[in-house]
């Protein structure tokens, strides 16, 4: 019987080869690989996430768990294709137009990830035209924006604004060193989130 504690510990620890191997070693059993994903990678993220929120651990230590999942995930992935399984939602995301800044942003998008969510990631530098075409392209129920720049906050507004004219139904959640709740709510984000971790609890009750 596949250990999927032993994989969870192995993302925590970010220890890459032991996570690909006991993803292998379950799916050559036979085990389910939503089980795979929910009981080993997720459950894992899931803790690196908390412990993050904490200050138990720092960036680096998220980034090597998030390569060991990533690793497996290129194992996983496939199979749950096969196996027709739902991603939790689709997640578009960018940094802010002028924004080059994306430390932040690659780990919500690892998070999310993490989380079961199925990542579109656009990269930096994203215009709300961009924004705005690629949310009809792939459909997503959900955008996130980062800025770690003030002159750069103002094209999250008019992103929001750019997705609202063009009459698409998304929920835009922002974020970055800069950003606070107050100022999502003043462009009419519909979430924000202080860190990485806090961003999936966001993701996941905007598409509740
Ligand atoms: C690394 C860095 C750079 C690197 C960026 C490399 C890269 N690939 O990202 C480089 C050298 C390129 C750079 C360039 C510049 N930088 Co710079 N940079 C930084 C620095 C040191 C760290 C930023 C960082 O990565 N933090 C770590 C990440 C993990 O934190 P974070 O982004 O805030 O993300 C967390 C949360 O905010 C949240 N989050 C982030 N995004 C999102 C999105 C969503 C949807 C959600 C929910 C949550 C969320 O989750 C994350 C994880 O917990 C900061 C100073 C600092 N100590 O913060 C300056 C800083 C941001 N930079 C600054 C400046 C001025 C610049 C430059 C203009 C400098 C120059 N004169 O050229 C250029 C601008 C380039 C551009 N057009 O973007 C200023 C900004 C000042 C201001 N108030 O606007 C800062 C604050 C430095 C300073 N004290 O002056 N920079």
């Amino acid at each position: 019987m596949a250990d999927l504690k032993a994989l969870a510990e192995a993302i925590i620890k970010g220890d890459q080869n032991a996570a690909v191997e006991i993803t292998k070693a379950a799916l050559d059993e036979g085990t389910a690989a939503e089980s795979v994903l929910n009981k080993g990678l997720i459950a894992g993220m899931d803790i690196v996430g908390n412990c993050f929120k904490k200050n138990e651990i720092y960036i680096p230590e998220v980034l090597i768990a998030a390569r060991a999942m990533k690793s497996a995930m290129e194992i996983l992935e496939p199979e749950l294709v096969k196996a027709g399984v739902k991603p939790v939602g689709k997640f578009l995301i960018g940094t802010a137009q002028g924004d080059l800044h994306d430390i932040g942003k690659n780990l919500v998008a690892m998070m999310l990830k993490g989380a079961g969510f199925e990542v579109v990631d656009l990269g930096v530098d994203i215009s709300p035209e961009k924004f705005v075409e690629q949310a009809k392209a792939t459909g997503t129920q959900l955008i996130g924006m980062s800025a770690l720049l003030t002159t750069t906050m103002p094209a999250m507004e008019k992103t929001v604004k750019a997705l609202k004219d063009a009459g698409i139904s998304v929920k835009v959640m922002i974020g970055g060193a800069p950003v606070t709740q107050g100022y999502a709510d003043k462009i009419g984000a519909d979430g924000y989130a202080a860190d990485a971790a806090s961003a999936v609890d966001v993701a996941k009750n905007l598409v509740a």
